[in-house]
């Protein structure tokens, strides 16, 4: 195996899957206590059937947390800042003393066990308030709401925390405009123009995010963070290959921006035909030269896509729209197809394009697990599926390091169950530990190690050896 000394192993979450605690030391509400499926369905108000309002307790036992992640031997743990615990409204002109308070002691308690935190800074939880006055992103007073929260976790977190994440998956606003960027318009009305001067706001507030940590603290590592939608054409139809090409614009555009520091050479053609006139200002030109020290993304799965949208047996995948079956790939029992040297594919993509260091944020299997006695008065999981499938991406990521990718670290998504983002289910499992949490809210909330635990301790102890070609 080739991973380096100084590889980045460990495991993620994100803030609104797991904390719970939803109205506790005056948190404000975020876009997801209205959000009790998923993003498919939005509330008036928080209601009992979101499973997210209690999480799986993480604000009260996040010292049995990462207690458990360092028995596994994390050397970094990527987790969120809700947001809406700082500024409960997105608007106060002093931040929330307790939530911050809370945070305080997350980032020590992994510095107690030497684990590095990785922190993203809006991971699909913006202040409610934020998108009921505004409009999300779609307005450009976002930005320095955005900012002045970064200011006081910059200040507040110096010496302490050396990796940050502007946003989560920033891309995915292309497909679920209020989850990722806090636009109440439904889709089907949202016009290409808002979207994408929504997405301009997001950017220059990521290339000025980039620019203050910096000045702050010339240690910070800033990283954007997309959803690798890795596609490959259908059939080799020329027409096929096109429409591959365009998607893979569509979705890099983002990246190109935050890790280059100008739109791409395609933008010019991409704005015209979607009818799109972006208002950029010179002070906008200049806060985008202000580049990523890293790219980050999730990878789960690959997809297929057509220029022909008859053709083709359309996937599970719910974060994008109009991706077709690979008769090559197993799928999960999610329907997202399983390809794992897609990830040896997708580094290889973005180190071609970026030249700059890669980190895999997140990647995992989500599936139905069946707790069983571990012989020794406690429960397990025997959950082989989940280590087949990270066993085969972590060999594909070591082909990736000795094709020379420069990849700094790998983030196990959801290394404790949590509630699903697309979904909103509990079922939808990912984690290495389990919590006894059923889909109706009941449950002890225990926390019992599963077979995958033991097997991510070992690939850790080893940095790699013992993975299984
Ligand atoms: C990503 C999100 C995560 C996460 C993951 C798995 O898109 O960044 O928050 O949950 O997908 O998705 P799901 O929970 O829907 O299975």
């Amino acid at each position: 195996m080739y991973f380096p000394e100084n590889f980045l192993w460990g495991g993620a979450t994100a803030a609104n899957q797991c904390e719970g605690a939803y109205d506790e030391d005056g948190k404000g509400l975020s876009i997801q206590d209205v959000l009790p499926k998923g993003f498919k369905v939005i509330t008036d108000g928080p209601t009992p059937d979101n499973l997210k309002l209690k999480g799986i307790d993480y604000y009260h036992r996040y010292k049995e947390d990462i207690a458990m992640f360092a028995e596994m031997g994390f050397k970094v743990y990527r987790f969120s800042i809700a947001w809406s615990r700082i500024f409960p409204t997105g608007e106060e002109a002093v931040p929330n003393e307790a939530g911050l308070k809370f945070y305080d002691a997350v980032i020590d308690e992994c510095l107690k066990y030497g684990i590095e935190p990785l922190i993203t800074i809006s991971h699909y939880e913006t202040p409610l308030a934020l998108a009921k006055k505004y409009n999300g992103w779609s307005n450009r007073i976002m930005i320095d709401l955005y900012l002045k929260y970064c200011q006081v976790l910059f200040e507040r977190y110096k010496g302490k925390v050396k990796y940050w994440v502007t946003f989560n998956e920033i891309n995915s606003i292309l497909h679920q405009p209020f989850m990722s960027g806090a636009i109440l318009t439904p889709k089907a009305q949202l016009s290409n123009q808002d979207l994408y001067q929504a997405i301009h706001h997001e950017l220059v507030a990521s290339a000025r995010a980039v620019e203050l940590a910096h000045r702050i603290d010339p240690n910070y590592k800033v990283g954007c963070m997309i959803l690798a939608v890795t596609i490959y054409p259908l059939s080799p139809n020329p027409d096929d290959i096109i429409e591959v090409m365009r998607l893979d614009d569509e979705n890099y555009l983002f990246a190109d921006v935050q890790a280059r520091g100008a739109y791409p050479y395609f933008a010019k053609r991409l704005f015209e035909e979607k009818g799109v006139q972006l208002e950029i200002t010179d002070a906008d030109r200049e806060a985008l030269t202000h580049t990523v020290d890293f790219v980050s993304f999730s990878y789960y799965s690959s997809n297929c896509a057509s220029a022909d949208p008859t053709k083709g047996e359309p996937t599970g995948s719910n974060m994008t729209t109009n991706l077709k079956r690979n008769p090559y790939s197993k799928v999960s029992e999610w329907g997202w197809q399983i390809d794992p040297q897609g990830l040896r594919y997708t580094l290889n993509r973005l180190y071609a394009r970026y030249q700059k260091p890669l980190f895999i944020a997140e990647n995992g299997l989500g599936a139905n697990d069946t707790l069983v006695p571990d012989g020794k008065g406690g429960f397990t999981v025997e959950d082989d599926y989940r280590i087949k499938y990270m066993n085969d991406h972590l060999v594909q990521v070591s082909e990736a390091l000795h094709d020379g990718v420069d990849v700094m670290g790998y983030t196990a998504w959801g290394c404790i169950d949590l509630i699903s983002c697309s979904t909103a289910e509990i079922k939808k499992r990912y984690g290495m530990i389990y919590v006894d949490l059923n889909s109706d809210g009941t449950g002890t909330l225990a926390r019992w190690r599963k077979k995958s635990f033991d097997w991510y301790k070992e690939v850790i102890a080893t940095n790699g050896e013992s993975l299984k070609v």
